[in-house]
């Protein structure tokens, strides 16, 4: 892990240590375009075909039905059943809180304007498989899409080698009341539920996370008909840690991150070289106990440490950096709450790690990467839904707000526009 000190740091260094590697391989863009268009022209063939060629599968069916579901979930282990269902109503109850009707505003007397939401009806979800089998990202997706009202939820995980999902996920799907997960994974997961297949039904949005031809694949639809949660990349967390953090913590924070994959990112951001010191000696150590200890090194390798004269030059980093993740490892994290600009999601004090909300703690782990935090918001009830503006004139309104109409399609040479107010008030 490389050290840094901010003071020693040009404005160009920064911005060098705050740029991500997007991957713009075209060898990957490529061979995506390629299975996106056989998907689109020969549909569920294409899909059986795929199976056969990424996943080692023959599949006889695309899908399994609620009743295999509810055969696969029934041979989970019970903690790992209780755990789900701890994960899954503290998650419920952190979204359900999103949902709220906006107040009708009167803007003049008689003209009132309110917004209503409405579900998306068609939504899909990938849920990575293979190595990384996610049963909390089907929870972090699943739980909105099905609190936000989707009429129909499309789910797509690759198939395990004896052509099905796992418990795990059969457990998720049996509490978010999902009947049928189809057994189609990667790239041509994505273009399915972009175009439809014969078995997939087509959606409007595409969410989840997934290897680098599953976002190309979702970036690839993106600039069609169908909207993606967010445009993702490797994984991220920064720490900010003082003198008040314990190393050991902080490095079990950064392990965990790393393990993700290797090109995930790391950062320690800290007041103090003693704190740095001690977080690059321990993560030597407790790396060597990880079963992921080959990738975590790599990541650990791309990572860095940051030394800074105080808080206001960090939170000025971390909000360069924009992290997916932020850690505030100290005890005095109240003050720099207002500090925060751009993060996905913030983890306060030194007893609060990432994993609690990678996990249970309720909020979405779905976030934006790469710097995205600028500019965008992680999955929510939000992201579900979409908000229709209504209004209603009453006549005491219309003559109100006639004239001003009148007036600015006039200045406007919109002549058609001025009559519909005009053959009203004189009506
Ligand atoms: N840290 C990942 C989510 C996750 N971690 C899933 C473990 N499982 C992205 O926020
Ligand atoms: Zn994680």
């Amino acid at each position: 892990m490389k050290v840094y000190s901010y003071t020693d740091l040009s404005e160009q260094n920064i911005e060098d240590l705050c740029l991500r590697q997007l991957s713009d391989d075209e060898t990957i863009a490529d061979r995506v375009k390629s299975i996106i268009s056989r998907v689109k022209e020969e549909g569920d063939k294409a899909l059986f075909s795929y199976a056969q060629d990424f996943d080692q599968v023959g599949l006889k069916e695309l899908y399994i039905s609620a009743s295999e579901i509810d055969a696969i979930a029934a041979t989970i282990p019970d903690d790992a059943k209780k755990a789900i269902e701890t994960a899954y109503a503290n998650i419920k109850k952190f979204h359900a809180a999103q949902l709220y009707k906006e107040a009708a505003i009167e803007t003049m007397p008689g003209v009132s304007c309110w917004r209503e939401a409405r579900a998306i009806e068609r939504v899909g979800l990938y849920i990575p498989g293979g190595t990384a089998v996610l049963p909390s990202t089907f929870l972090m997706l699943g739980i909105p899409a099905v609190l936000a009202g989707c009429k129909e939820i499309v789910v797509c995980s690759p198939p395990q080698k004896d052509g099905k999902t796992n418990c795990y996920l059969a457990y998720c799907a049996t509490l978010l009341g999902i009947k049928r997960i189809y057994m189609v994974g990667g790239a041509q997961a994505v273009a399915a539920m972009a175009f439809g297949t014969e078995s997939v039904p087509k959606v409007y949005k595409i969410f989840g996370p997934g290897n680098r031809y599953v976002t190309q694949a979702k970036q690839l639809v993106a600039s069609g008909m169908t909207a993606i949660d967010m445009p993702a990349g490797p994984s991220e967390v920064l720490v900010f840690a003082d003198e008040t953090a314990n190393p050991a913590f902080v490095t079990s924070d950064l392990l965990a991150q790393a393990e993700h994959g290797a090109d995930s990112q790391a950062i320690l951001v800290s007041t103090s070289s003693q704190i740095i010191k001690d977080t690059i000696e321990q993560v030597q150590l407790q790396l060597k106990a990880l079963p992921r200890e080959a990738i975590a090194a790599q990541a650990i390798a791309n990572s860095y440490a940051l030394l800074v004269e105080n808080t206001a030059q960090a939170m000025d980093f971390s909000n360069t950096y924009a992290p997916e993740h932020l850690i505030l490892a100290t005890d005095s994290f109240q003050e720099l709450i207002p500090m925060i600009i751009n993060a996905g999601s913030v983890f306060l004090g030194n007893l609060t790690p990432e994993s609690a909300g990678d996990y249970a703690s309720g909020t979405n782990h779905t976030l934006p990467t790469s710097g995205f935090a600028k500019a965008y918001s992680g999955v929510s009830i939000d992201s579900f839904i979409k908000k229709i503006t209504f209004q209603h004139i009453s006549p005491e309104g219309l003559t109100n707000i006639g004239p001003t109409v009148e007036i600015l399609a006039a200045a406007e040479g919109l002549e058609a526009h001025k009559n519909a107010i005009t053959i009203r008030l004189n009506s």
